[in-house]
């Protein structure tokens, strides 16, 4: 007996009677031989991706269940589009009807007539809400995490990588979770260039942890010519993956912790100007851990000015980034908890290297012409 595959097929249109083309092309997929369709997800009307002189979009995600092959089923699928009326213009020109094979089973595909998983999918929050609707624990093949997962590391965004940016992949978390090993960790296994923050270099940084407060704006001054020297995009090269130990943004939750009122003041007006200068991370890495664990690391690591950091100050400084990343939509952001991460473990950083490389622009991902965006 031929192999029965569940599979997902997503459904977008933005011309003409919209619902109706999906319906129409739903109720052919049920007809199709050897086809059955087990669940559709609801219709949703989005933001049109890459190209936003367009109608908007109505969405949805199929489940079917067939004993086709892939390459079969999408032609049968091209043949449905065409028969709805679907002209084929130029790439991501508004359609009629739209059929995207998303998963095949846990098949992975890579043709030019045939790439499955779809190249974007987990960079679509209208597919992996769809997908959700369906089967929310469902493992994408190659990234080898949940739709769920997936789709919590969206913030509800739509992404386009975009190859001519440098594809700066940005660690993010408090003091004493890991960045800087992970950092080093990741950029050797990626073979990339890494950007580490200089703290070692820094004058000012251990008078204020000792508690000259008349310095901080000095320290936070270094640290901002030192962040704009490292992330400008000349310092990094287009389609290119860097990995930095730290998040620019990260500069304005430090100074708002560690300067008086006149001295944010000043920062606050010169700090602006420099966000422009600076490369958007493509991908955010967070890691959490407990206050105790990371104070443990800073105990070992044993930097002298910083034996004195209170948990008070990690708390605070925890609760600044989980209300940087609660409404977060210029990149994806993989959080990791570090109490189930082992980063002296191979597999661990190879699990997430190979999810970087998912997320990052490379010339099998990228839709020709389209501009890097959040939708
Ligand atoms: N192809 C390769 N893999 C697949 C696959 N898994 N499923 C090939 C379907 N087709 C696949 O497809 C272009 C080529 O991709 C074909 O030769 C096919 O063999 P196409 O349908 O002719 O053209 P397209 O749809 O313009 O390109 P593509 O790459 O399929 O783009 P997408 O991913 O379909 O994106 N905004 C919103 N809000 N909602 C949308 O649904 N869709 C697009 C198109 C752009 N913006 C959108 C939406
Ligand atoms: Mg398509």
């Amino acid at each position: 007996m031929a192999k029965r595959t569940t599979a997902y097929i997503g459904l977008g249109a933005n011309l003409g009677d919209r619902e109706g083309s999906i319906r129409g092309a739903l109720k052919m997929l049920a007809e199709t031989t050897q086809t059955e369709v087990t669940g559709v997800s609801d219709i949703t009307e989005t933001a049109p991706l890459g190209g936003t002189n367009q109608p908007k979009y109505l969405n949805a995600v199929a489940e079917i269940k067939t004993t086709l092959s892939a390459e079969v089923l999408h032609r049968k699928m091209v043949d449905i589009e065409t028969s709805l009326g679907r002209a084929r213009k130029e790439k991501w020109s508004p359609r009629i009807i739209d059929l995207d094979l998303l998963l095949f089973g846990s098949e992975v595909i890579n043709r030019l007539s045939l790439t499955v998983p779809h190249r974007q999918m987990h960079l679509r929050s209208f597919v992996l809400k769809g997908l959700c609707r369906l089967n929310a624990e469902l493992l994408h093949p190659v990234i080898k995490e949940s739709m769920n997962e997936l789709a919590s590391r969206l913030g509800d965004a739509d992404f386009v990588p975009n190859p001519n940016l440098p594809q700066l992949v940005s660690l993010a978390g408090i003091i004493g979770v890991g960045k800087t090993t992970l950092t080093k960790k990741i950029s050797k296994s990626l073979g990339c260039k890494r950007v580490l923050e200089a703290y070692d270099t820094n004058p000012f940084l251990p008078d204020v942890y000792a508690g000259k407060k008349e310095l901080a704006l000095d320290s936070q001054l270094y640290f901002l010519t030192s962040r704009i020297g490292q992330l400008n995009p000349d310092a990094l090269e287009q389609g290119q993956i860097a990995v930095s130990d730290y998040i620019f943004d990260k500069e304005l939750i430090y100074a708002r912790r560690l300067l008086n009122a006149q001295q944010l003041a000043l920062y606050e007006e010169i700090y602006p100007p420099f966000t422009e200068k600076i490369a958007a991370p493509v991908l955010v890495i967070y890691l959490t851990d407990s206050v105790q664990k990371c104070l443990e690391r800073i105990h070992k690591r044993n930097r002298p000015y910083e034996q004195a950091i209170e948990p008070q100050f990690l708390e605070a400084l925890s609760c600044d980034y989980e209300q940087l990343f609660a409404d977060w939509k210029l990149c994806p952001v993989i959080h990791i908890s570090m109490s189930k991460f082992d980063y002296t473990k191979d597999t661990d950083i190879d699990h997430l290297a190979n999810e970087i490389k998912s997320y990052v622009a490379s010339p099998s991902v990228i839709a020709s012409g389209a501009k890097q965006s959040k939708m």
